[in-house]
């Protein structure tokens, strides 16, 4: 049978379906109707959608693994299986403020990809597989990307396992375990996948700013994570004199302006964000004797991420000697700027031409799996546009025209990679 191949297409409908059944575990509702997900990493949410998935790629026949560190892996076989899978995949792991699409939609449209091919019996050369990868978010373990990280052999295994949970301390091996993910396949991957293909939304508004369908993704920016723990001498906030105080709350309050500061001063595509900062004892009548926050620097250019890391360091041990608080740095994540292969990045450019999308080359700001997987084979992500340019929001929204485009693209990536065995009209 001659199947058209470049006239193949998802069914948006059905793909929007598991979108909207994923996204009801762990569901965030906004007072205007915003419809988001809170499924932190190895939570009981966290569970509940894994095994939804689960099940999905049981029902589509793929061959379903389960790694030492929970990443899960779904494959369908090739005519030749001596060939490594094309993967598509991401996460399905959400910040505590959430959308539906973040990872989700990489993952959801890998199995529309799949189950597009079923559904017209085309048959590719190499395996196709659908992963998804264990704590993207970084928002409860750190670093982010830990599964994919150590999937690719970037972080051993037993040092993953025992990473603690910035909110409740939990050990990370003891929580895969209690959800039932401490899985039996070996990680690092015994062997790397043929190529990587990641479809994302762009998290940022530059698509929709520009009235751009599909974000052909260059590479991703470099990550700078650090927690800082800073001690001073809690004390009685009506009788201490200000000459007398040793406030960390106050260097929490400088850091947190210095670091912006440093951001607007360097320009170019430098960020810096204070995510977390919480104070001890917390209460109003108390100068706080300890503050925990963390810094996330992040620039497309490494010499540049490291100047800002430079600058922000400075300004720690500044305060610290004029405030006389002690500045205790620790590195949750830190990621070189990565570039995606050319030949792939052109691939999906070409593809979403062909298709009749609009496209914009760009780098991505937000961390992804496609990262790590860009160690270890050829890698690239198709990007589609966010609403108002939000995520890590619970109103994050793509459209269903959008996610058509992005998972066509996909779809039609995949192909030329896996190679169809039917011969093309
Ligand atoms: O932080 C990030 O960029 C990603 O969402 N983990
Ligand atoms: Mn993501
Ligand atoms: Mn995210």
């Amino acid at each position: 049978m001659t199947i058209d191949h470049g006239a193949l297409r998802v069914d948006i409908d059905r793909l929007v379906g598991r979108l909207d059944a994923l996204g009801e575990i762990g569901a965030v509702l906004g007072p205007e109707g915003e419809r988001g997900c809170a499924r932190l990493a190895l939570t009981d949410d966290d569970r509940l959608g894994r095994d939804l998935v689960i099940g999905w790629m049981r029902d589509l026949g793929l061959s379903v693994t389960i790694d030492a560190v929970g990443n899960v892996v779904g494959v369908r076989s090739g005519e030749d299986p001596s060939l490594a899978p094309v993967m598509m995949g991401s996460h399905i792991d959400t910040v505590r403020t959430g959308g539906r699409f973040d990872g989700n939609l990489g993952v959801l449209g890998g199995l529309e990809v799949v189950e597009t091919l079923e559904q017209h019996g085309l048959r590719t050369q190499h395996p196709v597989a659908v992963a998804y990868f264990t704590n993207e978010e970084g928002a409860r373990f750190q670093p982010d990307m830990l599964g994919s990280l150590v999937y690719v052999g970037g972080m051993a295994l037993e040092e993953a396992l025992d990473v603690r949970a910035a909110d409740d301390g939990a050990r990370l091996g003891d929580e895969l375990a209690r959800i039932g993910y401490a899985g039996p396949t070996p990680c690092p991957a015994a062997g790397a996948p043929h190529a990587f293909v990641e479809l994302h939304i762009e998290q940022g508004p530059v698509l929709e700013d520009e009235g751009i369908t599909i974000g052909v993704v260059t590479g991703v920016q470099g990550i700078s994570w650090t927690e800082l723990t800073i001690t001073g001498r809690s004390a009685h906030a009506g009788t201490t004199p200000m000459r007398l105080r040793v406030d960390p709350g106050y260097v929490a309050a400088e850091i947190t302006a210095g670091v912006r500061a440093i951001a607007r001063q360097m320009g170019g595509s430098q960020v810096a964000t204070v995510g977390r900062c919480e104070f001890s004892p917390n209460l109003v009548n108390v100068v706080p004797a300890k503050v925990t926050m963390t810094v996330d620097l992040r620039n497309t250019d490494e010499h540049l991420l490291q100047q800002a890391e430079r600058r922000f360091e400075h300004l720690c041990e500044t305060l610290a000697a004029d405030e006389g608080v002690t500045v205790e740095r620790r590195t949750l994540a830190r990621f070189e700027p990565v570039e995606f292969d050319e030949r792939m990045v052109d691939l999906v450019h070409a593809t979403a031409t062909r298709l009749g999308h609009s496209t914009l080359r760009m780098p991505s700001g937000a961390g992804h799996d496609a990262q790590m997987l860009a160690r270890v084979c050829p890698t690239s992500m198709v990007f589609v546009p966010s609403v108002n340019g939000l995520s890590h929001n619970i109103a994050e929204f793509t459209g269903a025209a959008d996610l058509q485009a992005g998972a066509d693209v996909l779809l039609q990536v995949v192909l030329e990679l896996a190679r169809p065995v039917d011969p093309a009209v």
